[in-house]
């Protein structure tokens, strides 16, 4: 298992390398390049040297999130082609600078959403919150202005304003698309990419659709044991993988998250982990909180055990942390509970070592 943080580059996060590279086994990053599009390549050169930048601070960069697949691609229009041929384009210059996973999602028009980026807890932090009863009262438009307001001057990954802001004519195109019609646009944009990931050693990590369920009625496929299934079987190669989520796929509590890595953990297929607690409030209703078990509803002894147990040798990172000691940072992405949420991991993972010793 190799610990990693999600940074989001010089300039454009609070963190710096520094702070990072001093987490007590944080070997790496999870990298972020927000400057381009969804659909445009991302040149070998400017990825090269903020590679560069990253292995002179001593760290990592073989994980990158968030390279975005053109809405085109989501809703099977004619120009998929050459969003998909770009998207081949950047797997080989990535791969090119030593990147061996790349994180994606296939979220119609939102990525993650949450109704409170500062939900206040009785600890005096604050934590991202999601009621889907406050969705009802939003139309989706209201609800980007009010999470650009909110976001302490950052851009939050997934709602980068330029793919934001064709919004209105983008939900009107996705009122023909079903679960059905968005799995075959799923299906032909991995038999595109996938023989490209294979030839230049890239694992495909698909991220769960966070929160877990279909939101202002537009399809979502990627959010149970059997979504992820289907997607594994889409095309059935080393390539096309998971990432592996806690927090977004266990907003449901029908999904066993122990049981789930367990099960695709056994088929070699998860690249890569984000790993976090989350506590339920009511129906469709969770806030966020610290990664310790006792904090939520997530038990993350047994999902660490789970990774181990299934001898996972990929990235994990810790997600999400409550915002405490009057840190001011991108929601979610403060450096003080991220770091505290790798150190608690990381105890985990030793205990187990050391109680399991067979095992990696
Ligand atoms: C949310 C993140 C997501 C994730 C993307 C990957 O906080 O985990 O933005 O990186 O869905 O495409």
């Amino acid at each position: 298992m190799k610990m990693t943080f999600r940074w989001f580059g010089e300039g454009n996060d609070s963190v710096t390398l520094k702070q990072i590279r001093q987490i007590p086994g944080c070997t790496g990053l999870m990298g972020v390049l927000d400057q381009y599009a969804a659909g445009e390549v991302w040149p070998k050169e400017v990825f090269e040297e903020y590679r560069k930048h990253v292995n002179d601070a001593g760290l990592e960069v073989e994980v990158i999130e968030s390279v975005n697949v053109h809405e085109d691609i989501k809703l099977g229009l004619p120009s998929r082609d050459k969003y998909i041929e770009n998207y081949c384009k950047t797997i080989e210059n990535l791969a090119a600078c030593g990147v061996k996973v790349i994180v994606y999602n296939f979220m119609p028009v939102f990525d993650w959403l949450r109704t409170d980026l500062a939900h206040p807890l009785e600890d005096g932090s604050n934590v991202l919150y999601y009621n889907h009863k406050q969705l009802e009262g939003l139309t989706p438009v209201k609800l980007v202005e009010d999470t650009a307001k909110n976001s302490n001057g950052f851009t939050l990954p997934g709602w980068e304003p330029e793919r934001l802001k064709e919004l209105e004519r983008v939900l009107e195109l996705y009122k023909d698309i079903d679960e059905d019609k968005l799995r075959e646009h799923y299906k032909y944009f991995l038999e595109g990419i996938i023989p490209t990931c294979e030839r230049v050693g890239v694992k495909m990590a698909v991220h769960p659709d966070d929160p877990a369920w279909n939101v202002f009625g537009i399809p979502r496929v990627v959010h149970c044991k059997e979504d992820l299934e289907k997607i594994i079987n889409m095309v059935d190669s080393p390539s096309n993988c998971l990432c592996l989520c806690t927090g977004s796929l266990g907003s449901s509590p029908d999904n066993d998250i122990p049981a789930i890595i367990r099960y695709f953990g056994a088929k070699n297929r998860i690249a890569c982990a984000h790993v976090r607690n989350i506590k339920y409030l009511g129906d469709h209703e969770f806030c966020e909180t610290s990664h310790l078990s006792s904090d939520g509803s997530l038990d993350m002894y047994e999902i660490m055990k789970a990774f181990y147990d299934t001898g996972f040798d990929g990235y994990i990172r810790p997600d999400h942390g409550r915002m405490i000691w009057d840190e001011k940072a991108r929601p979610g992405y403060g450096l003080y509970d991220r770091a505290l949420g790798i150190a608690y991991l990381n105890g985990i993972w030793e205990s187990l070592h050391k109680a399991l010793p067979k095992n990696k």
